[in-house]
């Protein structure tokens, strides 16, 4: 599952005028800113492109959007898809994620490339896919099919996006998913001339107080199982609703709280009133997609979700079980 079959994507978009971008719903820094690359590319190729998304463009990631080319559903938007030649589908990691947007591809025939880091999952709805599971973002695998085009392919737009793309998802260079690219997309960056630390404080240092204050009450409130090692908390829409906060709000929490010392796990549950929303992550030592697949979900082996039916009681009980019977039984020598 290594490489990518670069010269075959070229071939797709050389043969394709009308294209669409998308990615997944509550889109992060890797789907925005491999769609803002990937616009770019195709604007200086001539084409007639759009990105169309099902969400809009979180509130940290709008230095991204200055432009306005991030589009959300209208009827102008569905007759673009319906009337284009070719869909390219980024970071999706399951066809579903694309929300409305899949609805629509799949009232149409339209052509589908998907490019991800992410496993295939069973609706694999795409007409062709280019995965790089070792590849830590959709931006670094971006930034390689670029290269592969030529040395002077990249320039400092497209390199905005890729450098957004890496940055988030490899935990600003500090996931066990960062690799020797990565750092050598930062020295292509700053060669280039991206502000580095500009962008680092759009992202990271613009919480809103909401965020905070929604932070502060999860802490009061955490749990520990397993000698320690699992970690877990709950969220609902009332407890957003009382610091006057949104969605976005929560993003990054279990990344923020596998941080305690001690904590291999751990995990959110959000309460969605007949669905629960879990979110899993994990230090380095156990695999969480394992457990996210069970509960209907998947993912990376260290950073792992789900959307369960169900009522947050049974589901709590469901995962938290699954949870400890692998840590309990999780034996050193045989699961490396
Ligand atoms: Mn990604």
């Amino acid at each position: 599952m290594g490489k990518v079959n670069y010269s075959k994507i070229e071939q797709i978009i050389s043969e394709n005028e009308k294209i669409f971008i998308s990615t997944h719903i509550n889109p992060d820094g890797d789907s925005l800113g491999s769609a803002f690359a990937m616009y770019h590319y195709l604007k200086k190729l001539g084409k007639d492109c759009r990105i169309i998304n099902h969400s809009e463009v979180p509130l940290v990631y709008s230095f991204l959007n200055e432009k306005e080319i991030f589009n959300e559903i209208s009827d102008e938007n569905i007759a673009f898809i319906k009337n284009a030649d070719l869909g390219i589908i980024l970071d999706i990691g399951d066809f579903y994620r694309l929300g409305e947007v899949a609805n629509i591809i799949e009232s149409t025939t339209v052509e589908t490339i998907n490019i991800d880091h992410h496993p295939l999952t069973e609706n694999d709805f795409f007409t062709h896919n280019f995965i790089n599971l070792d590849a830590s973002s959709v931006g670094e695998i971006l930034y390689s099919y670029f290269s592969s085009l030529g040395s002077d392919i990249i320039d400092k737009e497209m390199m905005l996006g890729i450098y957004s793309a890496v940055l988030t998802d490899t935990g600003s260079f500090r996931f066990s998913n960062t690799n020797q690219l990565s750092h050598e997309i930062a020295v292509d960056a700053i060669k280039m001339g991206i502000n580095i630390s500009e962008i680092y404080q759009n992202i990271y240092e613009n919480s809103s107080v909401s965020r905070i204050k929604l932070l502060g009450n999860v802490i009061q409130k955490l749990n520990f199982d397993c000698n320690g090692e699992l970690l877990w908390f709950s969220l609902n829409n009332d407890m957003v609703k009382e610091v006057d906060g949104t969605n976005q709000d929560f993003d990054g929490f279990t990344d923020f709280f596998r941080g305690i010392q001690g904590v291999e796990i751990a995990l959110m549950l959000y309460d969605l009133k007949g669905k629960v929303r879990l979110s899993f992550r994990s230090k380095g030592k156990y695999k969480v997609n394992n457990v996210a697949k069970k509960m209907g979900g998947g993912g990376h082996p260290f950073a792992a979700a789900a959307l369960v039916d169900g009522e947050f009681s049974d589901v709590k009980s469901t995962v938290l079980g699954l949870l400890s019977t692998y840590i309990n039984n999780y034996d050193e020598d045989t699961s490396s």
